[in-house]
Protein backbone atom coordinates (compact mmCIF):
# COMPACT_ATOMS: atom_id res chain seq x y z
CA UNK A 1 0.00 0.00 0.00
CA UNK A 2 0.89 3.61 -0.86
CA UNK A 3 2.66 5.46 2.43
CA UNK A 4 -0.39 8.29 2.49
CA UNK A 5 -2.88 5.24 1.79
CA UNK A 6 -1.63 3.52 5.04
CA UNK A 7 -2.08 7.02 6.79
CA UNK A 8 -5.94 7.53 5.03
CA UNK A 9 -7.24 4.18 4.89
CA UNK A 10 -5.62 1.84 7.21
CA UNK A 11 -5.46 4.55 10.00
CA UNK A 12 -1.60 3.26 10.55
CA UNK A 13 -0.01 5.49 13.61
CA UNK A 14 3.29 3.78 13.37
CA UNK A 15 4.97 5.94 10.94
CA UNK A 16 4.90 9.59 9.12
CA UNK A 17 4.97 10.42 4.94
CA UNK A 18 5.88 13.70 4.58
CA UNK A 19 4.94 15.81 1.68
CA UNK A 20 5.26 19.60 1.30
CA UNK A 21 2.83 21.96 0.15
CA UNK A 22 3.82 23.85 -3.00
CA UNK A 23 7.28 21.57 -2.77
CA UNK A 24 7.12 21.70 -6.50
CA UNK A 25 7.99 25.87 -7.07
CA UNK A 26 9.88 29.10 -6.26
CA UNK A 27 12.19 27.78 -3.70
CA UNK A 28 13.81 25.19 -5.68
CA UNK A 29 16.87 27.33 -8.01
CA UNK A 30 15.46 24.03 -10.94
CA UNK A 31 12.16 25.60 -10.84
CA UNK A 32 13.84 29.44 -11.16
CA UNK A 33 15.64 28.27 -13.97
CA UNK A 34 12.24 26.77 -16.09
CA UNK A 35 10.11 29.79 -15.22
CA UNK A 36 12.58 32.27 -16.07
CA UNK A 37 12.25 30.82 -19.56
CA UNK A 38 8.18 30.55 -19.25
CA UNK A 39 6.73 34.00 -18.04
CA UNK A 40 3.06 32.56 -18.57
CA UNK A 41 2.28 30.83 -15.57
CA UNK A 42 -0.91 29.28 -17.26
CA UNK A 43 0.75 28.18 -20.56
CA UNK A 44 3.66 26.56 -18.11
CA UNK A 45 1.14 24.49 -16.50
CA UNK A 46 -0.39 23.47 -19.54
CA UNK A 47 2.97 22.02 -20.87
CA UNK A 48 3.09 18.06 -20.52
CA UNK A 49 7.15 17.79 -20.34
CA UNK A 50 8.10 20.58 -18.13
CA UNK A 51 5.57 20.29 -15.89
CA UNK A 52 5.60 17.11 -15.16
CA UNK A 53 9.59 17.75 -14.61
CA UNK A 54 8.44 20.38 -12.24
CA UNK A 55 6.24 18.32 -10.45
CA UNK A 56 9.05 15.75 -9.90
CA UNK A 57 12.13 18.12 -9.09
CA UNK A 58 11.66 17.55 -5.29
CA UNK A 59 11.23 14.37 -5.83
CA UNK A 60 14.45 13.79 -7.56
CA UNK A 61 15.73 15.96 -4.96
CA UNK A 62 14.49 14.59 -1.37
CA UNK A 63 12.84 11.33 -0.14
CA UNK A 64 9.12 12.80 -0.07
CA UNK A 65 6.35 10.33 -0.46
CA UNK A 66 4.43 12.03 -2.53
CA UNK A 67 3.88 14.24 -5.60
CA UNK A 68 1.76 17.05 -6.32
CA UNK A 69 0.86 17.66 -9.53
CA UNK A 70 2.08 21.41 -11.17
CA UNK A 71 -0.84 23.17 -11.67
CA UNK A 72 -2.78 25.24 -10.09
CA UNK A 73 -6.14 25.78 -8.59
CA UNK A 74 -7.23 28.82 -10.92
CA UNK A 75 -7.16 26.13 -14.17
CA UNK A 76 -10.76 25.82 -13.39
CA UNK A 77 -11.43 29.62 -13.97
CA UNK A 78 -9.16 29.34 -17.02
CA UNK A 79 -10.62 26.10 -18.55
CA UNK A 80 -14.15 27.80 -17.68
CA UNK A 81 -12.75 30.91 -20.25
CA UNK A 82 -12.47 33.55 -17.46
CA UNK A 83 -8.72 34.68 -18.22
CA UNK A 84 -6.58 34.08 -15.81
CA UNK A 85 -3.02 36.08 -15.86
CA UNK A 86 -0.88 35.86 -12.92
CA UNK A 87 2.20 39.37 -12.54
CA UNK A 88 5.16 39.56 -10.78
CA UNK A 89 5.02 40.53 -7.36
CA UNK A 90 1.68 40.73 -7.87
CA UNK A 91 -0.23 37.30 -8.03
CA UNK A 92 -3.18 36.68 -10.38
CA UNK A 93 -5.29 38.76 -12.13
CA UNK A 94 -8.46 37.72 -13.77
CA UNK A 95 -10.52 39.22 -16.09
CA UNK A 96 -13.93 40.28 -14.81
CA UNK A 97 -16.83 37.08 -14.79
CA UNK A 98 -19.39 36.89 -16.77
CA UNK A 99 -22.12 34.32 -16.06
CA UNK A 100 -23.43 34.52 -19.87
CA UNK A 101 -20.71 33.46 -21.47
CA UNK A 102 -19.54 31.00 -18.15
CA UNK A 103 -23.00 29.27 -18.77
CA UNK A 104 -22.22 28.51 -22.43
CA UNK A 105 -19.59 26.50 -21.75
CA UNK A 106 -20.10 22.63 -21.57
CA UNK A 107 -17.91 19.71 -19.98
CA UNK A 108 -16.36 19.10 -24.08
CA UNK A 109 -15.31 22.68 -24.14
CA UNK A 110 -13.76 22.47 -20.48
CA UNK A 111 -11.70 19.32 -21.00
CA UNK A 112 -10.56 20.83 -24.45
CA UNK A 113 -9.01 23.44 -22.66
CA UNK A 114 -7.46 22.20 -19.69
CA UNK A 115 -6.68 18.29 -21.00
CA UNK A 116 -2.96 18.61 -20.57
CA UNK A 117 -3.34 19.01 -17.07
CA UNK A 118 -4.27 15.40 -16.95
CA UNK A 119 -1.58 14.76 -19.51
CA UNK A 120 0.87 15.35 -16.95
CA UNK A 121 -0.89 13.50 -14.36
CA UNK A 122 -0.96 10.29 -16.53
CA UNK A 123 3.13 11.07 -17.58
CA UNK A 124 3.75 11.90 -13.78
CA UNK A 125 2.69 8.52 -12.09
CA UNK A 126 3.57 6.20 -14.77
CA UNK A 127 7.13 7.31 -13.96
CA UNK A 128 9.32 4.86 -12.14
CA UNK A 129 10.39 7.34 -9.34
CA UNK A 130 6.86 7.51 -7.90
CA UNK A 131 6.26 3.53 -7.55
CA UNK A 132 6.00 3.31 -3.89
CA UNK A 133 4.74 7.08 -3.93
CA UNK A 134 1.41 9.01 -3.68
CA UNK A 135 0.31 11.13 -7.10
CA UNK A 136 -2.00 13.81 -5.31
CA UNK A 137 -4.37 15.69 -7.55
CA UNK A 138 -5.89 18.76 -5.97
CA UNK A 139 -8.38 21.52 -6.72
CA UNK A 140 -9.67 24.76 -5.26
CA UNK A 141 -12.30 24.63 -2.80
CA UNK A 142 -15.83 26.22 -4.35
CA UNK A 143 -15.28 28.94 -1.83
CA UNK A 144 -12.02 30.02 -2.74
CA UNK A 145 -12.49 29.56 -6.04
CA UNK A 146 -15.66 31.81 -5.45
CA UNK A 147 -13.68 34.20 -4.53
CA UNK A 148 -11.20 34.59 -6.86
CA UNK A 149 -13.67 34.67 -9.31
CA UNK A 150 -15.35 37.60 -7.77
CA UNK A 151 -13.14 39.42 -6.79
CA UNK A 152 -10.51 39.18 -9.66
CA UNK A 153 -7.45 38.81 -6.96
CA UNK A 154 -5.65 37.72 -4.55
CA UNK A 155 -8.32 38.68 -1.53
CA UNK A 156 -5.48 39.25 0.70
CA UNK A 157 -6.01 42.65 1.94
CA UNK A 158 -10.14 42.32 1.80
CA UNK A 159 -12.99 41.24 -0.81
CA UNK A 160 -14.49 43.05 -3.29
CA UNK A 161 -17.44 45.88 -1.90
CA UNK A 162 -20.44 44.27 -2.18
CA UNK A 163 -19.67 41.07 -2.62
CA UNK A 164 -22.46 39.17 -1.06
CA UNK A 165 -24.77 41.66 -2.32
CA UNK A 166 -26.12 39.55 -4.60
CA UNK A 167 -26.68 36.20 -3.45
CA UNK A 168 -28.76 34.51 -5.83
CA UNK A 169 -25.76 35.11 -8.51
CA UNK A 170 -23.26 33.70 -5.78
CA UNK A 171 -25.00 30.59 -5.31
CA UNK A 172 -25.61 30.06 -9.41
CA UNK A 173 -22.23 30.97 -9.48
CA UNK A 174 -21.04 28.15 -6.64
CA UNK A 175 -23.15 25.63 -9.04
CA UNK A 176 -21.28 26.28 -12.21
CA UNK A 177 -18.09 25.34 -9.94
CA UNK A 178 -19.45 22.46 -8.44
CA UNK A 179 -20.55 21.00 -11.41
CA UNK A 180 -16.95 21.61 -13.26
CA UNK A 181 -14.81 20.43 -10.15
CA UNK A 182 -16.50 17.17 -10.02
CA UNK A 183 -15.67 17.13 -14.07
CA UNK A 184 -12.02 17.96 -13.29
CA UNK A 185 -11.63 15.40 -10.15
CA UNK A 186 -12.97 12.69 -11.97
CA UNK A 187 -10.08 13.54 -15.01
CA UNK A 188 -7.71 13.50 -12.74
CA UNK A 189 -8.60 10.32 -10.98
CA UNK A 190 -8.92 8.65 -14.11
CA UNK A 191 -5.16 10.17 -15.15
CA UNK A 192 -3.61 8.10 -12.21
CA UNK A 193 -4.14 10.99 -9.49
CA UNK A 194 -4.70 8.72 -5.98
CA UNK A 195 -5.43 10.97 -3.82
CA UNK A 196 -6.90 14.17 -4.01
CA UNK A 197 -6.83 17.39 -1.67
CA UNK A 198 -9.39 20.14 -1.75
CA UNK A 199 -7.81 23.66 -1.10
CA UNK A 200 -9.89 26.18 0.91
CA UNK A 201 -7.41 29.13 1.42
CA UNK A 202 -9.96 31.36 1.87
CA UNK A 203 -12.29 29.84 4.43
CA UNK A 204 -10.85 31.70 7.01
CA UNK A 205 -12.44 35.36 5.35
CA UNK A 206 -16.15 34.25 6.25
CA UNK A 207 -17.97 34.55 10.02
CA UNK A 208 -19.46 31.03 11.27
CA UNK A 209 -22.74 32.02 10.33
CA UNK A 210 -21.55 31.97 6.53
CA UNK A 211 -19.54 28.61 6.87
CA UNK A 212 -22.94 26.11 5.98
CA UNK A 213 -23.71 27.42 2.58
CA UNK A 214 -20.28 28.88 1.38
CA UNK A 215 -18.17 26.08 2.74
CA UNK A 216 -19.34 22.94 4.14
CA UNK A 217 -22.39 22.42 1.63
CA UNK A 218 -20.53 22.44 -1.42
CA UNK A 219 -17.13 20.96 0.32
CA UNK A 220 -19.20 18.19 1.51
CA UNK A 221 -20.80 17.61 -1.95
CA UNK A 222 -17.23 17.17 -3.44
CA UNK A 223 -15.74 15.14 -1.01
CA UNK A 224 -18.89 12.20 -1.28
CA UNK A 225 -18.24 12.72 -4.91
CA UNK A 226 -14.45 11.60 -4.21
CA UNK A 227 -15.36 8.96 -2.10
CA UNK A 228 -17.59 7.87 -4.58
CA UNK A 229 -14.60 7.26 -6.76
CA UNK A 230 -12.79 5.38 -4.28
CA UNK A 231 -9.88 7.55 -3.48
CA UNK A 232 -8.96 9.03 -0.41
CA UNK A 233 -9.54 12.91 -0.13
CA UNK A 234 -7.85 15.36 2.21
CA UNK A 235 -9.78 18.88 2.98
CA UNK A 236 -7.55 22.03 3.89
CA UNK A 237 -9.96 24.79 5.42
CA UNK A 238 -7.32 27.04 5.77
CA UNK A 239 -8.34 29.12 9.17
CA UNK A 240 -11.62 28.57 9.04
CA UNK A 241 -13.14 29.30 12.47
CA UNK A 242 -14.01 25.76 13.56
CA UNK A 243 -12.22 23.02 12.28
CA UNK A 244 -13.86 20.08 14.65
CA UNK A 245 -17.40 21.19 13.06
CA UNK A 246 -15.70 21.04 9.65
CA UNK A 247 -14.66 17.91 10.01
CA UNK A 248 -18.51 16.33 11.91
CA UNK A 249 -20.16 17.85 8.77
CA UNK A 250 -17.63 17.57 5.50
CA UNK A 251 -15.95 14.32 6.98
CA UNK A 252 -12.62 14.03 4.90
CA UNK A 253 -10.31 10.70 5.45
CA UNK A 254 -8.12 13.54 6.81
CA UNK A 255 -8.08 17.27 7.84
CA UNK A 256 -4.95 19.42 7.03
CA UNK A 257 -4.33 22.05 9.69
CA UNK A 258 -2.84 25.72 9.58
CA UNK A 259 0.07 26.84 11.78
CA UNK A 260 -2.47 28.47 13.83
CA UNK A 261 -3.97 25.39 14.95
CA UNK A 262 -3.11 24.46 18.39
CA UNK A 263 -2.39 20.54 17.57
CA UNK A 264 -3.19 19.63 21.24
CA UNK A 265 -6.87 21.08 20.79
CA UNK A 266 -6.97 19.30 17.89
CA UNK A 267 -6.27 16.08 18.86
CA UNK A 268 -8.66 15.85 21.28
CA UNK A 269 -11.59 17.46 19.18
CA UNK A 270 -10.50 15.66 15.96
CA UNK A 271 -11.09 11.49 15.27
CA UNK A 272 -9.76 11.28 11.36
CA UNK A 273 -6.50 11.12 10.25
CA UNK A 274 -4.28 14.65 10.47
CA UNK A 275 -1.88 16.21 7.82
CA UNK A 276 0.31 19.63 8.30
CA UNK A 277 0.65 22.57 10.84
CA UNK A 278 4.51 23.17 11.16
CA UNK A 279 4.67 26.85 10.22
CA UNK A 280 6.60 27.80 6.96
CA UNK A 281 8.74 30.24 8.73
CA UNK A 282 10.22 27.80 10.94
CA UNK A 283 12.20 26.71 7.77
CA UNK A 284 13.85 29.75 8.16
CA UNK A 285 15.37 29.83 11.07
CA UNK A 286 18.56 27.22 12.35
CA UNK A 287 18.62 23.28 12.43
CA UNK A 288 18.18 23.29 16.36
CA UNK A 289 14.94 25.09 16.12
CA UNK A 290 13.37 23.32 13.59
CA UNK A 291 14.25 19.65 15.14
CA UNK A 292 12.15 20.62 18.21
CA UNK A 293 9.34 22.34 16.51
CA UNK A 294 9.00 19.03 14.23
CA UNK A 295 9.70 17.11 16.94
CA UNK A 296 6.77 19.03 18.57
CA UNK A 297 4.08 17.61 16.24
CA UNK A 298 5.71 14.16 15.84
CA UNK A 299 5.03 14.15 19.72
CA UNK A 300 1.87 15.21 19.66
CA UNK A 301 0.49 13.36 17.03
CA UNK A 302 2.69 10.04 17.68
CA UNK A 303 -0.34 7.89 18.58
CA UNK A 304 -3.13 9.66 15.41
CA UNK A 305 -2.54 9.03 12.26
CA UNK A 306 -0.62 11.94 11.04
CA UNK A 307 1.06 13.07 7.63
CA UNK A 308 3.84 15.52 8.30
CA UNK A 309 3.18 18.31 6.29
CA UNK A 310 3.34 22.24 7.02
CA UNK A 311 0.53 24.61 7.89
CA UNK A 312 0.75 26.39 4.33
CA UNK A 313 2.87 26.63 1.23
CA UNK A 314 6.49 26.44 1.99
CA UNK A 315 8.18 30.27 1.09
CA UNK A 316 9.95 31.13 -1.95
CA UNK A 317 12.80 32.34 0.39
CA UNK A 318 13.76 28.62 1.97
CA UNK A 319 16.93 27.14 1.66
CA UNK A 320 16.66 23.83 -0.43
CA UNK A 321 18.85 21.97 2.84
CA UNK A 322 16.71 22.88 5.65
CA UNK A 323 14.09 20.94 3.64
CA UNK A 324 16.50 18.04 3.16
CA UNK A 325 16.78 18.54 6.95
CA UNK A 326 13.14 18.23 8.27
CA UNK A 327 12.81 15.80 5.48
CA UNK A 328 15.68 13.85 7.74
CA UNK A 329 14.01 14.76 11.11
CA UNK A 330 10.59 13.07 10.10
CA UNK A 331 12.15 9.60 8.60
CA UNK A 332 14.34 9.10 11.35
CA UNK A 333 12.07 9.89 14.55
O1 LIG B 1 3.93 21.98 -5.25
C1 LIG B 1 3.35 22.76 -6.00
O2 LIG B 1 3.80 23.90 -6.27
C2 LIG B 1 2.08 22.25 -6.59
C3 LIG B 1 1.38 23.14 -7.48
C4 LIG B 1 0.52 24.25 -6.90
C5 LIG B 1 -0.57 24.17 -6.01
C6 LIG B 1 -1.04 22.97 -5.25
C7 LIG B 1 0.64 25.59 -7.31
C8 LIG B 1 1.68 26.11 -8.21
N1 LIG B 1 -0.42 26.29 -6.78
C9 LIG B 1 -1.15 25.45 -5.97
C10 LIG B 1 -2.37 25.76 -5.22
C11 LIG B 1 -2.84 27.16 -5.11
N2 LIG B 1 -2.77 28.16 -6.03
C12 LIG B 1 -3.53 27.66 -3.98
C13 LIG B 1 -3.91 26.85 -2.78
C14 LIG B 1 -2.80 26.70 -1.81
C15 LIG B 1 -2.37 27.95 -1.10
O3 LIG B 1 -3.18 28.52 -0.35
O4 LIG B 1 -1.23 28.35 -1.30
C16 LIG B 1 -3.84 29.01 -4.24
C17 LIG B 1 -4.55 29.97 -3.32
C18 LIG B 1 -3.36 29.32 -5.54
C19 LIG B 1 -3.48 30.61 -6.25
C20 LIG B 1 -2.14 31.12 -6.58
N3 LIG B 1 -1.40 30.66 -7.61
C21 LIG B 1 -1.38 32.06 -5.87
C22 LIG B 1 -1.78 32.70 -4.57
C23 LIG B 1 -2.13 34.13 -4.71
C24 LIG B 1 -2.74 34.66 -3.44
O5 LIG B 1 -3.93 34.94 -3.47
O6 LIG B 1 -2.02 34.81 -2.45
C25 LIG B 1 -0.18 32.22 -6.56
C26 LIG B 1 0.95 33.16 -6.25
C27 LIG B 1 -0.19 31.30 -7.64
C28 LIG B 1 0.91 31.05 -8.62
C29 LIG B 1 1.60 29.77 -8.42
N4 LIG B 1 0.99 28.55 -8.38
C30 LIG B 1 1.92 27.55 -8.23
C31 LIG B 1 3.21 28.20 -8.21
C32 LIG B 1 4.53 27.48 -8.09
C33 LIG B 1 2.99 29.57 -8.32
C34 LIG B 1 4.05 30.66 -8.38
C35 LIG B 1 4.31 30.95 -9.77
C36 LIG B 1 5.48 31.89 -9.92
O7 LIG B 1 5.31 33.07 -9.63
O8 LIG B 1 6.54 31.41 -10.32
Amino acid sequence: MKPLHRILVNKDTSFNPIWIMRQAGRYLPEFREIRKENPNFINLCLNEDLSSEITLQPLRRFDLDAAIIFSDILMLPHGLGQKVEFEKNFGPKLREFNLKEITKIDEIDFVEKIHRVYKVIEKVSSDPILKNKNTIGFVGAPWTLLVYMINQQSPKKSLKKGFFEDEFLINRILLIIEKFLKIHIKKQVESGANIIQIFDSWAGLLEEKDLPNYVYTPTLNLVNYVKSLNVPVICFPREVKNYKEFCDIVKPDAVSIDYNVDPKMILKDIKIPIQGGLDPKILLSDYENLKQEASKYLDIFKDHPYIFNLGHGILPETNPEMVENLIKIVKNY
